[in-house]
C-alpha cells in the first residue's frame, strides 16, 4: 500500500517536471512536493505508522526522492531562467522587430526646400556662394561704400585677415552676374552672420536671395513673382502689400508684408496689432550695381529680393523664439517630421 503510493508519487514528480513551463509553476511544484503540507512531507510523517524495517526502507527511499526533487528544482530553475534571458535578447522570433530611429530634415531645411521649389517652378535656378566674403562683394559692389551708414545696419563679424562673414546673401547677386551674361533668374539660399541676438534675432541665420535680370523687367514683374511666392508658401488666400523702403542696392526699394496669418488681419500680439507681417525686402536693381558688373543699363533691367528663412518658418509654424531652431531639442525637431 505504502510502496504503491511512493511509486505513484515518483511517477507524478517525473511528469510534473517534464511539463513545467515557467518559474511560477516551478515554485508551485516545490510547495506541492516539499512544502509543509507537501506530498513527500506527508509520506515522511506517515513513516511512524510502519514497521521498523519498512520505516528504514521507505525512510531512505523518501529522503533520496526529496534530494532528487531538490536537484530537479535547481536544474529546472536554471533552464527556465536561461530560456527567459534568451527571449529578452531578441531570440524570440515571434517578437516584432526593433525599428531603427528615422531622421528627418531640420524645419529650416524644409522651408528652404519649399522656397527653392516654388521659385524653381517660375524658372529660377538655385545657386550658392561662400560664407566668408570680402568687403567688396558684401558691401562695395552693392553700392555700399566704406563711409556709407548702411554698413552699420548690418553689424559685421570681421576675420583677422580682413575678410568678413557675409551679412546677407546679396553678394551672390554680384558673383553670379560677374560669372554669367543675362538673362538670368536665380535664387540663393544660405547662412549669414550678424552680431545680433534676441528672441527674434540670431548671430547666424539664413536668407534666400532672388535676382532676375532681363530686357523689359519691370516693377510689375517683381510684384507678380513675390505675390505668387507668398500664396505658394502661406496659402492662396494670403494678402500682400508693398511699402516704400530703402536699400542701397535697389531703387526703388520696397518691403513686402503679408496679412497676419495668426489673426487674419484683425490685429494681434504677433503682428503688433497692425494686421500685417513684414517678410522681405526687395526692389529694382540699382544702376550702380549693374555698373559694378559691367551690365549695360540701357539694355538690362532687373529686380532682387531677400528674405529671412527663420522669419518665414516662425510665421508658418507659429514659433515665437528663434533659438528653438538651434537648440537641437529632439522633441522640437521631431514635431516637424
Ligand atoms: C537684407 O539683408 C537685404 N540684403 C535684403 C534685400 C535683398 C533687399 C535684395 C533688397 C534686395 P535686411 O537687413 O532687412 O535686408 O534682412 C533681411 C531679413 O533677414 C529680415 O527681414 C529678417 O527677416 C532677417 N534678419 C535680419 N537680421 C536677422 C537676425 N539677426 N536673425 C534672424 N533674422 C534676421
Amino acid at each position: 500500500m505504502f510502496e504503491k503510493e511512493v511509486e505513484k508519487l515518483k511517477e507524478e514528480i517525473k511528469q510534473a517536471f517534464e511539463k513545467v513551463k515557467d518559474l511560477k509553476e516551478l515554485q508551485e511544484l516545490k510547495v506541492k512536493f516539499l512544502g509543509k503540507k507537501g506530498q513527500i512531507t506527508g509520506l515522511l510523517k506517515r513513516l511512524k505508522e510502519l514497521s521498523i524495517e519498512e520505516k528504514r526502507r521507505f525512510g531512505k527511499e523518501l529522503n533520496v526522492l526529496k534530494d532528487k526533487v531538490e536537484e530537479l528544482l535547481k536544474a529546472k530553475e536554471k533552464e527556465l531562467i536561461f530560456k527567459a534571458e534568451d527571449r529578452d535578447e531578441g531570440l524570440d522570433l515571434t517578437l516584432p522587430g526593433r525599428r531603427p530611429g528615422i531622421g528627418g530634415l531640420h524645419p529650416l531645411s524644409q522651408v528652404i526646400d519649399e522656397l527653392c521649389e516654388a521659385f524653381t517652378r517660375l524658372g529660377f535656378e538655385v545657386v550658392t556662394g561662400p560664407e566668408i566674403e570680402t568687403e567688396y562683394y558684401n558691401f562695395t559692389a552693392l553700392n555700399i561704400p566704406e563711409w556709407h551708414p548702411a554698413r552699420d545696419m548690418q553689424a559685421t563679424f570681421y576675420l583677422e585677415n580682413g575678410s568678413i562673414l557675409r551679412t546677407h546673401t546679396s553678394p551672390i547677386q554680384i558673383r553670379t552676374m560677374l560669372q554669367r551674361t543675362p538673362p538670368l533668374r536665380i535664387v540663393a539660399p544660405g547662412k549669414v552672420y550678424r552680431c545680433d541676438a534676441d528672441v527674434r534675432h540670431s548671430p547666424m541665420f539664413h536668407q534666400i536671395e532672388g535676382l532676375m535680370v532681363d530686357k523689359e523687367v519691370s516693377f510689375s514683374d517683381l510684384k507678380g513673382v513675390l505675390t505668387y511666392f507668398a500664396k505658394e508658401i502661406f496659402g492662396p488666400k494670403t494678402r500682400v502689400r508693398f511699402r516704400p523702403s530703402y536699400f542701397p542696392f535697389t531703387e526703388p526699394s520696397v518691403e513686402m508684408d503679408i496679412g497676419c496669418v495668426i489673426c487674419n488681419g484683425k490685429g494681434c500680439r504677433v503682428c503688433s496689432h497692425t494686421g500685417w507681417l513684414e517678410i522681405l525686402g526687395a526692389g529694382m536693381v540699382h544702376p550702380e550695381v549693374f555698373r559694378a558688373v559691367n551690365y549695360d543699363t540701357s539694355i538690362w533691367q532687373g529686380f532682387a529680393f531677400g528674405l529671412g528663412i527663420e522669419r518665414i518658418a516662425m510665421i508658418k509654424y507659429g514659433i515665437d523664439d528663434i533659438r528653438l531652431f538651434f537648440d537641437n531639442h529632439l522633441y522640437f525637431l521631431q514635431s516637424f517630421r
